[in-house]
């Protein structure tokens, strides 16, 4: 066993969907391909491309700092990844 976080994985929850939409709707026609696509720099879940498309840092696991990788904000939890407000502390 190592210390890496497990790697969230299912489906892309509405907050992080709705900023790729809104990527993909902004840019339209242009979709994010380079070599590193299929590739998790940071290891915290999410696709080289993916991060772009969520506004996510794809060299930081937790963009926004708040103890909660993207991965599991935009897989698990739905919260901003770009929010450290997000989720709140008041759960
Ligand atoms: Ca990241
Ligand atoms: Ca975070
Ligand atoms: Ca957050």
């Amino acid at each position: 066993m190592d210390d890496s976080p497990a790697k969230p994985t299912g489906r892309i929850q509405p907050k992080c969907a709705k900023a790729k939409a809104a990527w993909l709707a902004e840019h339209e026609g242009m979709a994010w391909a380079t070599a590193y696509d299929l590739t998790d720099a940071d290891g915290d879940g999410l696709l080289y491309s993916d991060e772009h498309y969520f506004g996510t840092d794809p060299n930081d696991a937790d963009t926004d700092g708040d103890g909660f990788s993207d991965g599991e904000e935009c897989r698990k939890l739905d919260s901003d990844p770009r929010d450290p407000n997000d989720p709140g502390s008041d759960d």
